[in-house]
């Protein structure tokens, strides 16, 4: 080899030694871009997802609420459908409907309000020596009147074995309202009931608060 054609040869290796070299070098740059540009996408992506997992964590809390919510309203539609009511209008006194009957409470209470007392009368048909003992049996009929003038509310009538019924009656503050609450009191037995009156219909509404029945009553009765 002469020496022009080695010359050459040299100028030729390293023209392409230098293209190579740009060529990493080039190919370098732009990997390590594109890889600033993934790690990039990923720190938002990361970012778009914890604001995501914040949003759908509000979201559940407000979900928990929703759902506490309609439990509540759930229960108190099963409680409102499972309330029993009675109407109980008035009827015309009659004697003979406490003929046999011993009047055992009586309370002068302004029921309806009309600044006129009412006679709250609970009987029964215990019977009563001359010395005033009450010979009570295993089971007595008990009444419950609401007496407002020549007109009664039996609120109660009925025959309650191996028990008694006790009479509470209270006035709201506010509303100057009376309600009259009973407790039957049984040794198979024992119910809750609340009276009270509607003046604009002009009749009682009796509530049961209480029902348990098939039961063996362990109080002292
Ligand atoms: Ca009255």
């Amino acid at each position: 080899m002469t020496n022009v054609k080695f010359k050459i040869m040299s100028i030729v290796m390293a023209v392409l030694l230098i293209s190579q070299g740009t060529y990493y070098y080039t190919s370098f740059n732009k990997k390590a871009s594109e890889l600033e540009s993934y790690k990039t996408q990923l720190e938002q992506s990361q970012t778009k997802l914890e604001l995501t997992q914040n949003h759908l964590d509000q979201k559940q809390i407000q979900l928990d609420i929703i759902q506490e919510d309609k439990a509540v309203l759930v229960n108190k539609i099963d409680e409102l459908e499972s309330i029993e009511y009675r109407i109980i209008s008035t009827e015309k006194a009659e004697s003979s409907r406490i003929q046999g009957y011993t009047l055992l409470e009586e309370h002068l209470i302004d029921v309806d309000q009309d600044s006129v007392d009412e006679r709250v009368e609970l009987y029964s048909d215990v019977e009563v020596t001359d010395d005033g003992v009450y010979c009570w049996d295993d089971g007595q009929r008990w009444l419950l009147l609401v007496r407002d003038e020549d007109q009664v509310y039996v609120l109660f009538d009925d025959y309650v074995q191996l028990g008694r019924l006790e009479l509470l009656l209270y006035e709201f503050y506010e509303s100057g309202e009376v309600n009259i609450t009973t407790i039957q009191i049984m040794s198979a037995g024992l119910f809750i009931k609340d009276y009270a009156l509607d003046t604009e219909n002009a009749h009682f509404v009796e509530r049961i608060v209480l029902d348990k029945r098939n039961i063996m009553n362990i109080s002292d009765l």
